[in-house]
């Protein structure tokens, strides 16, 4: 198993030849907007008897909704669902989340990350952006081994493969490198989470 979890957005099609192809290869999958629009919770159901599944919709909205759309996610077979860390004072502790705590891309997270890293540590884990490995490295400092670390950022959008996990990260999120090139999975070959061993 490489640390790397496959963000599949990509048509269903597609998105099953690379998660056949890629299944004993990865420590997971991510679904994200792009399946669930195109087929529901069909995708969440028919990918998690492949592998892991992480369903990535940046939840944001009050807890009664963020809880019931997480335990349909997770009855569909999903271990877990990403939820935006903004919103984190108002939700209980959840094994079952995973909390954004600073985007790749610029965002007023920018300005605010370091003050919700340490309750990310009372959830699933962390999503940290793989593209900044300097972020990653605080991230796994002030959170230890307490969660788990996911970084995407990879490929794409400048990170190098390996990056992450080095700074401390448990999983790189990849989509394009690996959706346009799957045999790009070797790039991670030596590389091995840096506390957890499942995603
Ligand atoms: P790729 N993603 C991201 N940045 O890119 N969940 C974030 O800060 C974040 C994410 C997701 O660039 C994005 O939605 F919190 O093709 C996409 O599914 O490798 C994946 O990570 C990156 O895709």
């Amino acid at each position: 198993m490489r640390p790397v979890i496959v963000a599949l957005d990509t048509d269903l099609k597609r998105a099953l030849s690379i998660a056949e192809q890629l299944r004993e290869e990865v420590a997971g999958f991510k679904i994200g907007w792009d399946l669930v629009l195109e087929a529901g919770l069909d995708p969440i159901r028919r990918i998690s008897k492949l592998g892991q599944v992480i369903v990535d919709l940046k939840l944001a909205d009050i807890p009664y909704v963020v809880n019931r759309v997480v335990n349909k996610v997770v009855e569909a077979g999903a271990c877990c669902a990403i939820a935006h860390g903004l919103i984190a004072p108002s939700l209980e502790p959840d094994q079952r989340i995973y909390l954004l705590v600073r985007m790749t891309t610029p965002t007023l997270y920018d300005d605010l990350w370091r003050q919700l890293v340490p309750t990310a540590g009372k959830f699933r884990g962390a999503v940290a952006p793989g593209n900044a490995p300097s972020t990653v490295a605080e991230v796994r400092k002030v959170l230890g081994c307490s969660a788990r670390i996911i970084s995407p950022g990879i490929g794409a959008q400048g990170g190098k493969p390996g990056d992450a996990i080095r700074a401390g990260a448990d999983f790189e999120i990849v989509g394009r490198y690996l959706i346009e090139e799957p045999s790009r999975i070797s790039q991670w070959d030596k590389l091995k989470p840096t506390c957890w061993n499942s995603i």
